[in-house]
Order: structure tokens, then C-alpha cells, then sequence
């Protein structure tokens, strides 16, 4: 038996503008995502997630349904355009829809973890320069106090921001995320910059407003792994870890950008303050990491950084998009990196694939790649917890199948199937898979 500690969290995640639906509702403002949507071209199919999944009115069907799959804690993210969907003017029901659903976890059972930011920014935000200003990070921090004091005590749990290269790098490198920009390359670090500092400022505003919680960010570090385990390869691996998130974790749980990567910016290096660094490394409780894939290294006495990294192989085994390689020893490795070389205990805040699932004659969902999937992450996820690795819990992405950004409804991450016409969910035999790891906690 492969089993977890006690007291392990098993939970599954989503993020408000993949899931929620209910953009036009009550008052809802526009996010710089929505906005994006509405630009033709932009997202595959021209999918728009007015309606999707619609967790926005089916939140109470939802908490059920995790409840019966025996799921533990739920990983949701706030929109902010929705409780302020003009600067400083407070829409109260999207206040109350947040304060609903804590309340429905809670008498379900189920703990809450709140990410703060997972990417949509208002628009009236945006406008004002977005990621591009460190006004809109300093405002985060604001907007995280307020929703903190107005759960009281009820959330214990808080994820500062999900994946800051997504919302910063990728949304102005002409990568295909909102807002769409294609900057020069100093704007790029310097809006990732941005995006460290707005993590600051959350868990200062998150530790003085909400004491009581446990808090950290939801990022994700690159992930390198030993091709194969030689104590060079493993030394190898860690090194390149961290040279690998210079600029995007190292940062954060260094306080300082470190000198190789400065050099190599050179003139384009981001502009900041000591002050600055100060606030990116706030003192966390955990580093939550998304994995889903890694690279593969082994020593090299012959370059100079003393290591070489592998591409994928032609035919490496690869889930339902092209960035998904299958590499499980990926959540191992980044567990055991940042432990050893941040001293941090972990959450592994996303973990999961897409696959191609269709609904059977019978309605059934069997999604067996996934299973395998699945499967072969949370054995050597175990192997971390067995080896006193500290991880505190994991979250499969997706509960549901949601909106997967500028790829659209196509991609179908959930261990539930969403019918998108009738909004009906169905579990996956996946999903049954993991409600039996629950029950036993254990990976079966
Ligand atoms: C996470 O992002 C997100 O937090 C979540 O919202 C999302 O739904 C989930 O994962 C599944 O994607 O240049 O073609 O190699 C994952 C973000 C997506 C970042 C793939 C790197 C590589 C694209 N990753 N991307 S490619």
C-alpha cells in the first residue's frame, strides 16, 4: 500500500473565470480576460465563458457532489471584477456569492483555499496599465485585506497568486494570455517583477488581516528531474532548478534576483528596489507548485553551468496538448527541490492532465489515461511524504472540465465531465479512482 500521512489534504482546484460562469450576473464588470474573449481570434473555437460550467449558480450542486466523492478542501479563486466591478464601488452580491460558497464548504465538510488572483484583472485595471504598473500590485494587496476581513475566520487557507509567468510573461510576450501585448523584453521582466511584488503585498496584507491563516503562493516553478537518478544527476537537477527560476521563484524565496541572471538580462533586467525585495520575500507558511510536466537533466562536467537539459524524446508519451509530456517524477523532484533548497513545506496546488474523454453508450466516462496519470504522479508524491519530504496536501485540477483559456472548452481536465449544453456534471471513472485514494489515503 502507498500510504499518505495523516491528516494528508486531498482536494481538487478551480479558478473563477474557467469555472464560475455567471459573467453577465449581478453585476459582474468586465475582466481583462473577458475582454480579451471578445477579440476575435483570441480563443480557440471563439469559446466564451459567459455561462461554462456555471459553478457561479451551481456552487451548492458542486460542494455535493465533492462531499460524496469524499473530497477534503477546495481551491477556488476570486474574481475580483466581480466583488469591485468599478474601481472602489463594491458589488454586494459578488461579495455574497463568495461568502455563500465558504459557507456551503464549511457545512459540507470541506475546507476552503482561496486563491486570491488566478489571472483575470479588471478591465478598469488593465486599463491603467495592468501588470505593466506596480500600482495594480500594491492594489491586489488592498483588495486581498478586504475580502480576508470580510471572511472573519472562516478561511484558513489563502493562495497569495497562481503562476506568475502565466498573467505577466505570457500575457505580454505574445504568448496567447491576456492581455494580448507583445512588449520589449525589459517590459516582460519588468511586468513579472510586478507580479512578484503583488504576491508580497498579498501575504502582508494576508498575514495582518486574516492572522489566523496559513498562507502562500500557488506558482510554478520550472520543474527539472534527473533522467536518471546518480547522486551527479540529482545534484545536477537541483542546480538547475533554481537557475531555471531565477527571475520567477528563486526571486521570492531568495529575496534577490540572482547575480547570473542579472548579468544575462544585463540592460533589460527588471528595475526594482531593495525595499521591493524586501516585500517579494514576505515570510510564507508553504510554497504551493502546479506541476504537470517537467524537463530532464544529468550532469555535464563539459558545459560550464555543470549541467545539460533533454528535450522530450519524438516519441515520449504525452497527454491531450502538446506541452503535456508525462514525466511523474516531476511532482517528487519539486517537492524534494524546494524543500532542499528553500527549506519550504509544499502543496501541490494543481496536478492533473487533459485527455480526450467522450461520453460512452452507458454515460460513462472512462478515462483510463488519466487514471494512469494520476496514478503515477500521486506514487511518487508518496514516495516524497515516505522520505519526510514535507507535503501538506494535493489538489487535482480539475474538479470539472472548464474553460482551459485560449484553448477553449476543448481541453478536458476534470475527474468530472461537463456537458456543456446541459451544465450537468458526470463523473469520470477517474473520479472514482480518487474518491477510493481518499477513502483508503492511500494511491491505489
Ligand atoms: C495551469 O496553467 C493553470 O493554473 C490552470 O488555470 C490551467 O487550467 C491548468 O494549468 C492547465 O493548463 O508554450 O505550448 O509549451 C498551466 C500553465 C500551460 C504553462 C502550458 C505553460 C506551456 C505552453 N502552463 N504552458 S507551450
Amino acid at each position: 500500500m502507498y500510504v499518505m500521512p495523516e491528516n494528508f489534504v486531498w482536494g481538487a482546484a478551480t479558478a473563477a473565470f474557467q469555472a464560475e460562469g455567471g459573467l453577465d450576473c449581478d453585476g459582474a464588470g468586465e475582466s481583462n480576460w473577458l475582454r480579451f474573449c471578445r477579440q476575435p481570434g483570441r480563443i480557440k473555437n471563439g469559446d466564451i465563458p459567459t455561462t461554462g460550467c456555471d459553478q457561479y449558480h451551481l456552487f451548492r450542486e458542486d460542494v455535493a457532489l465533492m462531499k460524496r466523492l469524499g473530497i477534503g478542501a477546495y481551491r477556488f479563486s476570486l474574481s475580483w471584477a466581480r466583488v469591485f466591478p468599478r474601481e472602489n464601488v463594491l458589488n454586494e452580491k459578488g461579495l455574497a456569492y463568495y461568502q455563500s460558497l465558504v459557507d456551503a464548504l464549511l457545512e459540507a465538510g470541506i475546507e476552503p483555499y482561496v486563491t486570491i488572483f488566478h489571472w483575470d484583472l479588471p478591465q478598469y485595471i488593465e486599463d491603467q496599465g495592468g501588470w505593466r504598473t506596480k500600482d495594480t500590485s500594491r492594489k491586489l494587496g488592498d483588495f486581498a485585506s478586504f475580502m480576508a476581513k470580510s471572511f472573519g475566520g472562516k478561511v484558513r487557507h489563502y493562495f497569495t497568486v497562481n503562476e506568475i509567468t502565466m498573467f505577466t510573461a505570457a500575457g505580454h510576450n505574445g504568448s496567447g494570455m491576456a492581455p494580448g501585448l507583445k512588449l520589449p523584453r525589459q517590459d516582460i521582466y519588468q511586468t513579472i517583477h510586478h507580479g512578484n511584488l503583488a504576491h508580497g503585498y498579498v501575504a502582508q496584507a494576508l498575514h495582518a488581516a486574516a492572522p489566523h491563516a496559513e498562507i502562500g503562493i500557488a506558482n510554478n516553478p520550472g520543474i527539472v528531474v534527473p533522467l536518471f537518478e546518480t547522486a551527479e544527476n540529482i545534484d545536477a537537477a537541483r542546480r538547475a532548478a533554481r537557475f531555471a527560476n531565477a527571475w520567477r521563484h528563486t526571486a521570492i524565496e531568495e529575496g534577490s534576483y540572482p547575480d547570473e541572471f542579472l548579468e544575462k538580462a544585463g540592460s533589460d533586467a527588471p528595475r526594482f528596489t531593495d525595499e521591493e525585495m524586501k516585500v517579494i520575500s514576505t515570510p510564507t507558511d508553504f510554497t504551493g507548485f502546479n506541476v504537470y510536466t517537467g524537463n530532464y537533466c544529468t550532469a555535464d562536467s563539459e558545459s560550464p553551468q555543470g549541467f545539460k537539459l533533454f528535450p522530450g524524446a519524438a516519441d515520449h508519451p504525452y497527454m491531450d496538448l502538446s506541452w503535456l509530456r508525462v514525466v511523474p517524477t516531476s511532482i517528487y523532484y519539486g517537492a524534494k527541490f524546494i524543500h532542499e533548497l528553500w527549506g519550504k513545506t509544499t502543496y501541490v496546488t494543481e496536478n492533473g492532465c487533459s485527455s480526450a474523454d467522450t461520453l460512452g453508450d452507458g454515460g460513462e466516462i472512462y478515462d483510463s489515461g488519466r487514471i494512469e496519470y494520476l496514478r503515477n504522479y500521486l506514487r511518487n508524491l508518496q514516495r516524497a511524504t515516505a522520505e519526510n519530504i514535507p507535503v501538506k496536501g494535493y489538489f487535482v485540477w480539475s474538479l470539472l472540465d472548464n474553460f482551459e483559456w485560449a484553448q477553449g472548452f476543448a481541453p478536458r481536465f476534470g475527474i468530472v465531465y461537463t456537458d456543456y449544453a446541459t451544465r450537468k456534471r458526470i463523473p469520470k471513472w477517474s473520479a472514482r479512482y480518487y474518491s477510493e485514494c481518499i477513502r483508503s489515503n492511500a494511491v491505489l
